[in-house]
């Protein structure tokens, strides 16, 4: 039973047939049929930046499977905003991608297509203001949230309620030049920084090196 099992695949078969077995399939892709979104649909992000993950669609033929080389025209519907590039060609999985920015608007839409495609199909993204006022707590050795995101021109306020056990805010990097630190302090008080340049500070409480924070300030 073994021998006769192995008999499409087994090393006997020959080379061609081992590949096509490793492969999954007899014959090479065919034409490209349809377009699949396969990444980067109906995200919520902030107006005129660009969104966290890349749209991505599969090129697949008539039987699904993934079709490498094609090149996709990808285009804002509605909204406004930007997607870069305009064309990206699919790679060995048959994915093509671009990054997106969401303009001014709430609601943008992104077509994707290849030439011979019926119609294209559609992202939708969303985009709000980023907050312009930010809280973190200072509690048991942690920054809560540890992330955050402010407008640039915004103010990040840090609130003590650790007891007696004193901690600080101090920038590790980010643009330069780097905001003030904080003093050491415990008990019930704030912090507050406002951030003017665009780009990703990176904090610590020199007390307790394990406590980090970051915050992404965003145009
Ligand atoms: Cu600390």
């Amino acid at each position: 039973m073994t021998l006769r099992r192995l008999g499409r695949c087994g090393v006997a078969a020959g080379a061609l047939w081992a590949a096509a077995c490793s492969g999954g399939g007899t014959q090479p892709p065919g034409p490209p049929n349809d377009l699949v979104i396969s990444g980067g649909d109906a995200q919520s992000w902030y107006f005129d930046n660009p969104l966290p993950t890349p749209l991505s669609v599969t090129v697949v033929d008539v039987s699904s499977r993934a079709v490498p080389g094609v090149v996709v025209t990808w285009s804002v519907a509605s909204g406004g905003g930007a997607v870069s590039p305009l064309q990206s060609t699919t790679n060995a999985s048959g994915v093509a991608t671009t990054t997106d920015s969401v303009g001014s608007s709430t609601r943008q839409t992104v077509n994707a297509t290849f030439t011979g495609l019926a119609g294209p199909v559609t992202f939708s993204e969303f985009a709000t203001s980023p907050p312009t006022s930010v809280g973190v707590g200072v509690t048991s050795f942690v920054f809560t949230p540890r992330d955050t995101i402010v407008q640039s021109g915004g103010m990040v306020t840090w609130t003590w309620n650790s007891g007696s056990t004193p901690h600080n805010v101090s920038y590790t990097s980010g643009p330069a030049p780097l905001p003030t630190n904080s003093p050491d302090q415990s008990g019930t008080t704030t912090f507050s920084t406002t951030f003017t340049a665009v780009g990703t500070y990176t904090y610590h409480c020199t007390l307790h090196p394990q406590m980090t924070g970051s915050v992404r300030v965003l145009h």
